[in-house]
């Protein structure tokens, strides 16, 4: 599976100012593939206390979500075959083999394959820094027939002790912020200090809803490792539905405390909410007991396996998949692009900003992110009608289209949801439309290069060409040379039908 893609790393802490820095061209190369570019991104991160099984889990979302997008691949191309045949019925999955979302129950593969993709290891020393997204975007078809394109982003664990708590904030702050999909991994249970973090970027959430009715983040999903009291809450979904009911109850003994704000917080600021509580996975996999690990699922305890088998299509299956949405926008690889660089900016210190600044930046954010597409449009609607390998074009008819594709582009700029005031989008769309007409003066350029007649120059020296043309003929004629008249007489025609073609044309 590995060899389809491999792990890029996109944002690292820098050591000396303990802010981040961004690998815009590495992350330029994953956002603006072909994949991911224009289609609508489900990303799903993962995040929590370091050496807690966090990369060792994406790498099962990388089997399931291949698995998924291979078998969608294939039933499409069984359908087209089942057209123009119908003698294949037999290698068609059955219902029985397939689960309620119509895929196979044992996207889990072989018991002794290795877990490979996202870097993972026993032992105590920490493995992933920074942000890191794996370099290739899944497509998966959702129910509705829309085709997404899912990142997935694995974080660096968080409280470790090299780390300040402000790098541990930012980290979790960045990787919300750009996901629609957050996996909270914690060990054995939800920790009022696993909340508590959350707070640190929550106020920006609460300034969206203020200034918004967007909720300003989709899915918070809470993975417990090891968990210890199934007496009380039974393994699974349901049990972690009701220890995060527990977990999130307000204290109604005083109201107003600061915990209680924060799940106040929690509650309004992401679209859906869920938990799900994981078995013990045996001594193979928490401590490698017996020799190196490679991550087979023979090796690993069965109920610990069974709860993966649902746990994942449970977050990860295509009609589960929640839509990245900033602003009530949909995110696409090109906007992905625009709200990391902007980001990457206001996390440059070691703190977390302050919410305003966050909001502002978002805001800018999106506003960058509508130009992009706006801007995209034109120029791919450009390129079709007057691109490198199209022919040259009539330059009344080609200013036309510019003038409809600029005001289709502005139309689509203003009807982008944004964050921020009306007042703030109208620089950018005003920098679109000056971004727009200097793209046209290129695309004139590039068309005036294709016109022969450029190649003669001014239509005065074409009526100079004429003119010397028809002298020669008509001395040649006198002087008695016939057959150079009459070539010169061609000559002088084929400019006089030329500055005519020229003239009709401008
Ligand atoms: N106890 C326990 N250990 C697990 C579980 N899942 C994986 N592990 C083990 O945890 C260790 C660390 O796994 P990683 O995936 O590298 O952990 P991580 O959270 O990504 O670690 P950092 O990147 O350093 O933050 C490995 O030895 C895994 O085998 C689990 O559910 N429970
Ligand atoms: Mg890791």
């Amino acid at each position: 599976m590995s060899e389809e893609g491999h792990p890029v790393q996109v944002v690292r802490l820098d050591k000396k100012s303990n802010g981040l820095e961004l690998n815009l061209q590495a992350l330029a190369e994953i956002c603006l593939n072909e994949k991911c570019r224009e289609r609508p991104l489900c990303i799903v991160s993962i995040a929590g206390d370091f050496r807690k099984g966090k990369s060792f889990m994406l790498n099962f979302f990388l089997r399931y979500l291949y698995h998924v997008s291979r078998k969608q691949q294939n039933l499409k191309a069984g359908e087209v075959d089942h057209e123009a045949s119908d003698d294949n019925k037999e290698n068609r999955p059955t219902e029985s083999s397939l689960n309620h979302d119509g895929f196979d129950k044992d996207w889990l593969g072989s018991p002794n394959e290795e877990l490979k993709g996202f870097s993972w290891r026993g032992g105590s020393k920490p493995e992933t820094t920074g942000i890191l997204v794996w370099s290739d975007p899944i497509v998966v078809t959702r129910p509705d027939g829309q085709e997404v394109a899912v990142l997935l982003m694995d974080t660096q664990g968080a409280f470790d002790s090299r780390q300040t708590i402000g790098q541990t904030a930012i980290i979790f702050a960045l990787s919300t912020l750009t996901s629609s999909l957050q996996i909270y991994n914690v060990m054995n249970n939800i920790q009022e200090d696993n909340l508590q973090i959350l707070d640190t970027f929550l106020a920006y959430g609460q300034l969206v809803l203020d200034k918004s009715s967007e909720k300003p983040f989709q899915e918070l999903c809470f993975l417990v490792r090891d968990w210890r009291s199934p007496m009380d809450h039974p393994y699974g979904y349901e049990g972690g539905a009701s220890l995060l009911k527990e977990k999130l109850k307000l204290d109604d003994e005083d109201p107003d405390s600061s915990d209680n704000k924060t799940r106040k917080r929690i509650e309004s600021c992401f679209e859906k909410k869920a938990c799900f509580l994981l078995p013990y996975p045996g001594e193979r996999v928490s401590v490698e007991e017996g020799g190196p690990f490679r991550g087979q699922i023979s090796e690993m305890k069965p109920n610990f396996v069974e709860h993966i088998r649902v746990f994942v299509p449970m977050v990860l299956s295509p009609k589960n998949l929640l839509v990245k949405k900033i602003g009530g926008e949909v995110v696409n690889g090109q906007s992905l692009l625009e709200y990391f660089r902007v980001y990457a900016e206001t996390f440059k210190g070691e703190k977390i900003p302050e919410a305003k600044n966050l909001y502002d930046a978002t805001a800018e954010a999106s506003n960058l992110a509508a130009v992009a597409n706006s801007k995209n449009f034109y120029l791919k609607s450009m390129k079709d009608i007057c691109g490198a390998n199209k022919p040259y074009l009539n330059p009344k008819v080609l200013e036309q289209k510019h003038n409809q594709l600029l005001r289709e582009s502005l139309n689509m700029f203003e009807n982008t949801k944004k964050l921020g005031e009306e007042d703030y989008s109208k620089s950018f769309s005003d920098n679109l439309m000056k971004d727009l007409t200097s793209s046209f003066d290129e695309f004139v350029e590039m068309n005036n290069s294709k016109n022969m007649f450029n190649m003669w120059g001014s239509p005065l020296i074409m009526l100079c060409f004429w003119f010397l043309a028809f002298t020669l003929s008509r001395i040649f004629e006198i002087i008695g040379i016939g057959p150079l008249a009459n070539l010169f007489y061609l000559q002088a025609t084929v400019c006089f039908i030329s500055i005519i073609a020229y003239l009709s044309m401008k």
